[in-house]
């Protein structure tokens, strides 16, 4: 792996389920069928919130379906200590580092209470502002390098980020202060309707990291144990010798961008097929049935079991009491400033006279 050019896509999990032994020594099989739970369970989330964005009881979500690898590879292959910073499209990495499953579902119901990470999970909130939040990885992985902490950081974005002056202003920031920061990419080949060409003249997003030396990687995002292994190697690279590296995850966004989008006016079936017999869940279903022991029942069990957790949480969700109109004029200013104080009691007679 060591001596790959930056172009070569790394792959230990063939889509059939054929796998390369020697390139996954140490992870047991105790951790692969972890890595295939919370892809499940990921999948079975995701499908509930659409469902409940249809039925009108959630808000806007973009789709998590065909990325559930590079989402639990991320998750896995973070240390305790590390940060991991997130953009909108890696519930099954947040849902790993301690995120609950029910309070994503409130940030998409559109409550704030929702965008709090669990205190000590070192996750940053959901950021939707494209390419924003890498500087916040830099900044922390900065901080955690001036006070000495032996930690590293992990941000994800998409392939749309990199034309963002906040991707070029990250990685080169990283590269010359040699900071302890991983840039994961998940290019799914899209950013809403615009195709990778369109976004890049580069025939890979991994080579971008030689113009700001640091090392470059791409690997096959719908490989789960290809991301964990390559991701977990460049945070240890981080923490211990101050090594940025920019990582692309190769995939594909199998659902439309989000729920406001329809991507069929964009994109063919012919475009879309050939990623379905790539799918990273029957991947290694494909595997652990060949090699591990599992089977229908097994099958059964489990997705049972994880329907009932992800229904839980709908229910969680929706028990709680619904947030105050007034909450959107708080959380964006320690000291609030008299425009929005004026304006805030001016909401509370309105909703005084009308609704309460
Ligand atoms: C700075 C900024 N510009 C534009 C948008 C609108 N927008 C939301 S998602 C998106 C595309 C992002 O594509 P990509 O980075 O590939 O991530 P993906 O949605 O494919 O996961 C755009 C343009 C935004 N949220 N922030
Ligand atoms: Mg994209």
């Amino acid at each position: 792996m060591e001596h790959m050019n930056c172009k070569d896509l790394i792959q230990v999990m063939q889509p059939d389920g054929r796998l390369d032994e020697s390139a996954v020594i140490g992870v047991s099989g105790e951790e692969m069928h972890r890595m295939y739970r919370l892809m499940v369970f990921t999948r079975l989330w995701n499908a509930k919130a659409l469902s409940l964005q249809r039925q009108g009881r959630m808000g806007t979500l973009a789709s998590v379906r065909g990325q559930e690898a590079a989402n639990i590879g991320m998750g896995l292959a973070l240390g305790p200590g590390d940060w991991f910073c997130p953009s909108f499209r890696e519930y099954g990495a947040m849902f790993v580092r301690g995120v609950m499953p029910k309070d994503l579902f409130s940030f998409w119901g559109g409550d704030e209470r929702g965008a709090r990470p669990p205190e000590g999970s070192r996750v940053l909130p959901v950021c939707i502002t494209v390419g924003s939040h890498l500087c916040h990885a830099v900044g922390i992985a900065w901080g955690a390098k001036i006070s000495n902490e032996r930690i590293a950081v992990l941000s994800c974005s998409g392939d749309g980020s990199t034309s963002q002056g906040d991707f070029h202003e990250s990685l080169n920031f990283a590269g010359v202060f040699k900071l302890p920061v991983v840039f994961a990419i998940q290019n799914n080949q899209w950013a809403i309707s615009v195709p990778l060409d369109r976004q890049t003249a580069s025939e890979t997003l991994s080579e971008k990291a030689a113009a700001y030396g640091i090392d470059g990687v791409r690997v096959d995002g719908n490989d789960v144990l290809a991301v964990y292994l390559t991701i977990k190697r460049l945070l240890d690279a981080a923490r211990s010798e101050h090594r940025p590296a920019l990582v692309e995850m190769v995939t594909y966004r199998m659902d439309d961008h989000t729920t406001s989008d329809d991507a069929s006016r964009y994109r063919t079936e012919e475009m879309v097929s050939p990623w379905r017999s790539k799918d990273p869940i029957d991947r290694m279903r494909k595997y652990l049935i060949a090699n591990r022991g599992w089977n229908d029942e097994s099958e059964t069990n489990m997705v049972s079991e994880l329907t009932a957790q992800v229904e839980q949480a709908v229910k969680d969700y929706e028990a709680a009491p619904l947030p105050q109109p007034t909450d959107i004029f708080n959380h964006m200013y320690a000291d609030t400033p008299w425009n929005l104080a004026e304006q805030k009691e001016e909401l509370l007679r309105h909703l005084g006279r009308s609704e309460r």
